[in-house]
């Protein structure tokens, strides 16, 4: 037992040699991994009670940084969490920590809590917000969805209400997603549906939806229960600017279902085409001619737009 312990504690030790601990941005200093760590007393953890970003580097180019900072702040603003950083000193932090890990591509994950408090709801408890950047990299869907498409399905968890927890608000408090993720998981499928109270279609649990119908791209207004989605307002943008049609419209299933075409955008998925939707066919049942030409769009303006940093 004694020899096998050592000897696994050394083949460790000369992993770790070979490949240093990824750093931490964590209350204004650098920390490796294993020590960035936060108290069992943080709202965040004890009520979800704080706000954050996930945001994507390619190449070299931080994609849409301003935009998630100012999503950032109105999260914050609106939970009445003063952020103990400005929109430069973050930036100037994710940039840090993306050199120090030598990271070209990566997905940066922002996060702010409330800080450190009692026990009790009260945010008067916490005297200062903890805060962190961590960079890492992103794991993608199967590359078989980008090529053939992917299969959702809708899951009875409804999108929290515009009216109680705002969709529009990156919060700690992400239950609801991750519910309606753990019910398609169930069903064997990587990501749900999820309607809204009146039964429209809201998202999907960590993307927006679209469809395409007559050579009109569509996509639900984000006031019946969506994320202000930066990849959602790329694709629109870009759909515009190239010539195609697009316009926020209140769908239901049937409207998706019936679509020529479907696609799910986010930061981690980016854009992704889907092809069956409880068990309906989209379309001709593959990626189709305008998601296939969106997905392209999107992939040159990674490559050109965004804040440069240099390793
Ligand atoms: N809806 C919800 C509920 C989200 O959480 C999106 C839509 C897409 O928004 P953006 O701004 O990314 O286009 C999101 C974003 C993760 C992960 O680790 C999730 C998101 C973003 C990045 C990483 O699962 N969700």
């Amino acid at each position: 037992m004694a020899i096998h312990r050592s000897s696994s504690h050394k083949s460790k030790k000369l992993l770790q040699t070979a490949q240093p601990e990824p750093l931490i941005y964590l209350n204004g200093e650098f920390v490796p991994k294993g020590e960035a760590k936060i108290s069992v007393f943080d709202h965040g953890l004890l009520y979800g009670d704080g706000v954050f970003e996930g945001i994507r580097s390619y190449n070299c180019l931080i994609f849409k940084l301003n935009e998630h900072l100012i999503r950032l702040r109105e999260s914050a603003h609106t939970i009445m969490l003063k952020l103990p950083l400005t929109a430069e000193e973050m930036a100037d932090a994710i940039v840090e920590t993306l050199k120090r890990n030598h990271l070209r591509d990566a997905y940066i994950r922002v996060v702010v809590t409330r800080g450190e408090g009692d026990l009790g709801l009260d945010p008067a408890n916490c005297k200062s917000p903890n805060y962190f950047v961590i960079t890492d990299k992103i794991v993608l869907y199967p590359e078989s969805f980008y090529r053939d498409g992917m299969e959702i399905i809708t899951v009875p968890t409804v999108r929290n209400l515009p009216e109680a927890i705002n969709p529009a608000l990156k919060t700690l408090n992400y239950l609801n997603n991750i519910m309606a993720k753990i019910e398609a998981k169930n069903s064997n499928y990587k990501e749900a549906l999820m309607l809204n109270h009146q039964g429209y279609v809201a998202e999907c649990t960590g993307d927006n939806v679209f469809l395409v119908k007559n050579g009109l791209v569509q996509t639900p207004p984000t006031y019946l229960g969506a994320l202000r989605g930066i990849t959602r307002q790329a694709i629109m943008d870009l759909a515009l600017r190239n010539d195609m049609p697009c316009q926020e419209r209140i769908l239901t299933r049937h409207d998706l279902f019936n679509a020529d075409e479907a696609f799910l955008t986010g930061t981690a998925a980016e854009v992704v085409p889907v092809v069956k939707i409880d068990g309906r066919q989209i379309g001709k049942g593959k990626p189709g001619k305008v998601t296939r030409k969106l997905m392209s769009l999107f992939q040159d303006l990674t490559r050109k737009d965004g804040v440069r940093y240099t390793l």
